[in-house]
């Protein structure tokens, strides 16, 4: 997937990292390189060219304490991500309500897999899920649908009928009570008058949460002209690029769609169906770079976020707001990082506090808890803890089902944070900003 851009982006860090100066020629030269590498995964020339010119631009305009080369890595990685969509979206669903997906595309983009593959990617996070298959058009669809909700332990609805709509008609009362449905539908060789009418009435018929238009990576460019077209037939929500495994023009097909407006929510990235991936530009150019070049990468981007994150956490700390929002904020990203001693540890010069080995291990219960505690109390208890007095920790317990007594312990561990932090010098806590940098502190 997207080799040629891989080495490209390679050849360019390793240019940057080995240059001892950063002038016009080498800034010509990864520009170049990055055209190249681009243009091959069949990203838009426009896009390559506004991307590379503006690489150009802010390289030597840029007056920074940052080094040169250090500013260059991040704006390539910067700009790359932009062209991607810069952040991941997600489609969100509620639980206990009943919610309907519909997949729009033409003919062996991926629908009816894509359809199965979402189904068991919601089913795993715990949704109550179905499928249901309007192709009625070619024989073999529904059955081919069936089949793969079978293997994936997925409830699967089809009806025989002679339109879509009267299929839809057949099923739609009994997946009332699956909390995401997914509709699989006909498609086209082209976006003709026959797919746009059905398309039309199905969209009325079935009045989904969400449409989502499959795309296949090996169109590249030509993605555009298909969400655009689609989008003027029903409204796409957002897009799913399938076959990114087995093209090099995966790189041209997201970066057209993201330029349209539209959001690529997942990839699909093999035939099976646990091949699907949220598709997250950060991640993705992780991917692409090979994951050692990407932590070099961030390392670099965390120095030059060092200074403002630094700069945030001590007004905050001046102004003692420690929030128990952010105090709850704080454990949960320690939780995906292991315990705050181990971070301490590896922060030199702080190893010295000493902490008992598991007292920021909180356990996912527990934290769950917190969260209602924290919920359950008002903005200005949450803002100033200090107030809390016994008879409103009483309110608040009740509030989360929880007991006084874990309400108290929760607070206890929030002054024990607040306190740790407060004994920082201005040095290790500069250190800590550094460290905490990307778990966004506050
Ligand atoms: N390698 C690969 N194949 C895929 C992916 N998604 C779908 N396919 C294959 O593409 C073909 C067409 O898929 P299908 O779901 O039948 O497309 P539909 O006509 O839009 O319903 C099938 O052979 C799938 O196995 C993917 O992400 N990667
Ligand atoms: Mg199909």
């Amino acid at each position: 997937m997207l080799d040629r851009l891989k080495s490209s982006i390679k050849n360019i860090i390793n240019k940057i990292s080995s240059a001892i100066f950063v002038d016009k020629k080498l800034i010509d030269e990864i520009t170049k390189e990055l055209q190249r590498g681009l243009l091959q995964a069949d990203v838009d020339v426009e896009i390559v060219l506004r991307l590379t010119e503006e690489i150009k631009r802010i390289a030597a305009s840029e007056k920074t304490s940052i080094s040169k080369k250090e500013l260059l890595i991040k704006l390539i990685y910067d700009k790359l991500t932009e062209i991607l969509g810069k952040e991941k979206t997600e489609l969100e669903f509620k639980k206990k309500k009943h919610q309907r997906v519909m997949l729009v595309g033409l003919y062996g983009c991926g629908k009816t897999t894509t359809s199965v593959k979402l189904a068991f990617y919601y089913k795993k996070r715990g949704f109550k899920v179905a499928v249901v298959g309007l192709d009625v058009h070619r024989p073999a669809a529904q059955e081919q649908l069936k089949q793969l909700a079978e293997k994936a332990d997925i409830s699967c609805f089809i009806a025989k009928a002679d339109t879509a709509i009267q299929s839809w008609e057949k099923v739609k009362e009994k997946v009332n009570e699956y909390e995401i449905v997914f509709i699989d539908t006909a498609g086209r060789h082209s976006l003709d008058k026959e797919l746009e009418q059905e398309l039309k009435q199905l969209y009325e018929a079935i009045e989904p949460n969400y449409v989502i238009l499959v795309i296949p990576a090996d169109i590249g460019q030509i993605a555009k002209e298909q969400a655009k077209g689609f989008n003027k037939i029903v409204p796409i929500n957002g897009i799913i690029i399938t076959r990114m495994d087995g093209s090099a023009r995966g790189g041209g097909a997201i970066t057209s769609c993201v330029e349209t407006g539209t959001k690529v929510l997942f990839i699909g990235t093999g035939e099976k169906i646990k091949d699907i991936e949220a598709f997250d530009p950060t991640r993705f150019i992780a991917r692409v770079l090979g994951i050692g070049d990407i932590e070099g990468i961030i390392e670099k981007i965390k120095l030059s976020i060092e200074k403002e994150t630094e700069k945030k956490l001590k007004k905050k700390l001046e102004e003692g707001k420690f929030t128990l929002d952010a105090f709850y904020e704080q454990i949960k990203a320690l939780q995906s990082v292991g315990p705050l001693n181990k971070l301490i540890d590896m922060i030199p010069g702080l190893n010295n506090i000493r902490l008992s080995s598991n007292i920021f291990q909180v356990q996912e219960k527990k934290m769950k808890k917190w969260k209602y505690i924290i919920d359950s109390m008002t903005p200005e208890e949450r803002e100033n803890p200090e107030i809390l007095n016994a008879s409103r920790i009483q309110r608040i317990a009740k509030g989360a089902s929880v007991t006084a007594s874990e309400v108290r312990e929760m607070l206890k561990y929030y002054k024990m944070i607040k306190q740790m932090i407060g004994k920082y010098d201005e040095k290790s806590l500069s250190k800590l900003a550094k460290r905490f940098g990307k778990f966004k502190l506050f």
